[in-house]
């Protein structure tokens, strides 16, 4: 098996593969911390981070906005045909992921494969691309970490797809997801991905928002029925998102989606795959997000990127807060990592970023990021300080009166009575500024 794939032609010549060259290196085409075999604990690199590449923002995006046509014109989007424009599009995107020494790559069926009014024609233009894509990832060993349907695009779906009040366009929805999830085994996929796009409403007073849910429910039940049937072994995902395309979206946040998912019974086959930018739009951090998942078992996936504190939307840049993803890392650690998840870039150049290096110097920041994050929370972790600075914290409930009370084994009566031995006015510092000393101390550290 060959590592570097090159179709009948090269669309990033001059860009040869990305090495590791650590953090003295000036050239913007390197790594400066991301070494993928270097080990941390049990794992390399690679195998803690996982990274995957965006097929949408990476392949597709062209710059455009809703003020201004496209930036960015991409030579693989030029071909006679849509099946030989996908084509051309399937070696650029896997000569960009072998190139950047990426292992993964996530997609939608109409980022692959062109769009078709009709089911059937819509099923055979994604065969054949899926067909294209197999051929591709045994050449290169590159593997897919997950594919979605888009639901949310085309005209149809302007009242959503699972939860639109039509139940032909539902059903149309049903036929995207099936034919994405037999591709998924098609190529080996490892998990698959619902964002909830239009699912969510405008005007209460011309919505049954039970009767959604209760569809959105259902929808979900028969994808993983389906999935199962045809041997998909891995995890549903869904992706919380608070607002953006649909005012009220009733995936909002990891919170709202655990709920959801217990409530209809789906939490043993689905978990949540993660987005920086919408926790943030949520209003959340990022990490309290992966920690409200870690905490419940659902922490799935990431959607590596981050907001840009001045706007309120989804700006989807590449992620070089290195505080914010050590932060992340923290979480992703603690929970013994991500299982088959990984972190992929759901992130695109600036409008205004229009060399075709700009692609791979986007993810080289996210990706170096990333791995310094990790290293940061790696020491972190063997340090162990902050992990006793907690366990101090709550060691009142440890033995005692606080241990039974946590055993539910005392009454509020006797909750009163521990009350009145004196120490119940005591105040115990919370030692926020010295943790977040620490975390800058260990970051410049290294
Ligand atoms: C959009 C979402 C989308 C999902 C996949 O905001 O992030 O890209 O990741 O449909
Ligand atoms: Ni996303
Ligand atoms: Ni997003």
């Amino acid at each position: 098996m060959s590592n570097y794939f090159k179709g009948s032609r090269e669309f990033f010549p001059g860009i040869a593969k990305i090495c590791f060259e650590g953090k003295t290196s000036k050239n913007p085409l390197a790594f400066k911390f991301y070494n993928p075999q270097e080990k941390l604990g049990e794992l390399s690199m690679e195998e803690h981070l996982r990274f995957a590449v965006a097929y949408w923002h990476s392949f597709c995006g062209d710059g455009g906005d809703p003020f201004g046509n496209a930036t960015q014109s991409h030579p693989w989007n030029q071909g006679d045909s849509p099946l030989q424009r996908a084509e051309n599009k399937a070696d650029a995107a896997f000569e960009f992921f072998t190139k950047l020494g990426v292992k993964y790559y996530c997609f939608h069926d109409v980022d692959a494969s062109p769009d078709a009014e009709s089911v059937v024609e819509y099923e055979e233009n994604y065969q054949k691309v899926a067909e294209m894509l197999l051929q591709r990832q045994q050449a290169t060993g590159v593997k897919l970490l997950w594919n979605t349907s888009n639901l949310f695009s085309h005209p149809r779906y302007a009242n959503g797809a699972a939860t639109n009040p039509d139940f032909h366009i539902l059903s149309r929805g049903a036929a995207q997801v099936k034919k994405s999830l037999d591709v998924n085994v098609m190529l080996g996929g490892e998990n698959y991905v619902f964002w909830g796009g239009r699912e969510g409403y405008t005007l209460l007073q011309n919505t049954m928002m039970q009767r959604e849910l209760d569809h959105l429910a259902q929808f979900l039940s028969l994808s993983r029925d389906y999935g199962r049937k045809i041997g998909f072994t891995g995890t549903f995902l869904i992706e919380p998102k608070p607002m953006e395309p649909s005012k009220h979206q009733y995936d909002v946040d990891a919170a709202t989606v655990i709920g959801f998912l217990s409530r209809y019974g789906l939490d043993k086959d689905f978990k949540l795959n993660i987005e920086a930018n919408h926790a943030t739009l949520a209003g959340h951090d990022f990490a309290h997000d992966l920690q409200v998942a870690a905490d419940a078992g659902l922490l799935g996936s990431i959607d590596a990127n981050r907001g840009d504190p001045v706007n309120g939307w989804d700006t989807d840049q590449f992620p070089t807060d290195i505080l914010d993803a050590t932060k992340a890392m923290m979480v992703v650690l603690d929970n013994g990592g991500l299982g088959s998840g990984g972190l992929n870039f759901d992130a695109k150049l600036r409008r205004n970023s229009t060399d075709a290096e700009d692609l791979f110097i986007g993810h080289i920041g996210g990706m170096d990021s990333f791995a310094l994050a990790l290293k940061i929370a790696h020491r972190v972790k063997e340090e162990g300080v902050l992990a006793k600075m907690l366990t101090q914290r709550y060691q009142s409930f440890d033995s005692g009166t606080g241990a039974k009370f946590e055993a539910g084994q005392i009454s509020l009566e006797e909750l009163r009575d521990f009350a009145i031995d004196g120490q119940c006015n005591r105040m115990t510092s919370g030692k926020q500024e010295l943790i977040e000393n620490y975390l800058n101390q260990v970051m410049f550290s290294l």
